[in-house]
């Protein structure tokens, strides 16, 4: 309300001073002085409407905000994404979450991803944004895809962005530890069934390459030798019914692909934490409602290619879900 009088006032006291300077008031002054004229007008109650649109998420529950790439699919295929893995693209993805850690640092302490997903959670203790799910969801997600892209060519150096990648995001509250915690082996899981098939899948098709990183430290793809590869339909017919052990069993006597060999990268997701004593609980709290003003340089994340589904994870990193 402070605002909007002094808005008017100021316009009061221009337009004052413009007649006693016998000043000539143009087409940009007259807008300023419509739309000054709006802040009090009769269409304003339509702001109402925003606050009932705007859903607060519930004090003391963890929110976890995944981020997905939109029919990456395609995006990788026109990209010559590797497969099954291209670790320059998910190194990308990393990149972008990191940057996500550092923006809202110190309200989220930990983040999981794997292909083209990220989930980040929000700690429970934090009132970043009031908890505004809207605010959090459109930032994190536009932070991820600006990050993305900003990005690029330090991983994929060769390869030229042809169109804009567009992220999803979704927001979803967990009331308890055991929930989030839960949430997090589901999405490793599902890291680990998805990559076992892939992996298995493109061993079939002959589209499989290796992945090393030389003393440069450059990602080296390396394709494999498939004589006989199937299509894909083939593949599919396959592996359709087939467990665990069958799909190693397809790599490894088949086509000499050791499936324990490929990186925990691949096999486990990446997991970003902030380190131990730079995840300030107490900064949570103070920090409240506004983002933190640290230097991003000097908040320590770490990424780990680890098992979350085993609960001694969990038992020594309690920090992360304070
Ligand atoms: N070649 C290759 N493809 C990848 C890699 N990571 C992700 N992808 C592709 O990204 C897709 C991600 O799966 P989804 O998110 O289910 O599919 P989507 O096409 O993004 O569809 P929507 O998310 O529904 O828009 C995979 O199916 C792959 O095609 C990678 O490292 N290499
Ligand atoms: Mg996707």
């Amino acid at each position: 309300m402070l605002k909007k009088l002094n808005l008017t006032s100021l316009t009061f006291n221009l337009l004052n001073y413009c007649a006693k300077k016998k000043i000539k008031l143009n087409g940009s002054t007259s807008f300023f002085h419509l739309s000054c004229g709006m802040a009090n007008s009769k269409f304003e109650y339509v702001r109402g409407f925003e606050d009932a649109s705007d859903p607060i998420l519930l004090k003391n529950c963890f929110v976890a905000i995944r981020v997905d790439g939109q029919r990456f699919h395609q995006f990788s295929k026109a990209h010559n994404f590797y497969k099954p893995n291209d670790k320059r693209a998910l190194d990308l993805m990393v990149e972008a979450a990191t940057s996500v850690m550092k923006s809202f640092y110190p309200s989220i302490k930990i983040a999981y991803g794997q292909s083209d997903e990220f989930s980040f959670i929000v700690s429970r203790s934090s009132d970043l944004y009031n908890r505004r799910a809207n605010k959090l969801l459109s930032l994190i997600v536009s932070t991820f895809t600006s990050s993305y892209v900003f990005h690029w060519s330090k991983y994929l150096k060769d390869v030229v962005l042809k169109y804009p990648p567009a992220f999803d995001g979704r927001c979803v509250m967990y009331p308890s530890e055991k929930e989030i915690i839960d949430y997090l082996k589901w999405r490793q899981v599902d890291c680990h069934i998805n990559n076992l098939y892939n992996t298995t899948f493109y061993c079939l098709t002959g589209e499989y390459h290796s992945c090393e990183v030389n003393e440069n430290n450059e990602t080296v793809f390396i394709p494999m030798q498939n004589p006989k590869p199937l299509s894909n339909f083939d593949a599919q017919v396959r592996l359709s019914g087939t467990v665990s052990s069958n799909k190693h069993d397809i790599m490894f006597l088949e086509h000499g692909v050791n499936y324990n060999n490929e990186r925990e990268q691949f096999k486990k997701g990446s997991l970003l934490i902030l380190e131990r004593g730079d995840d300030s609980t107490s900064n949570v709290k103070k920090s409240s409602k506004k983002k933190s003003t640290k230097d991003p340089e000097d908040i320590k994340i770490s990424c780990l290619n680890i098992d979350v589904v085993k609960s001694s994870f969990w038992e020594d990193n309690s920090y992360l879900l304070e």
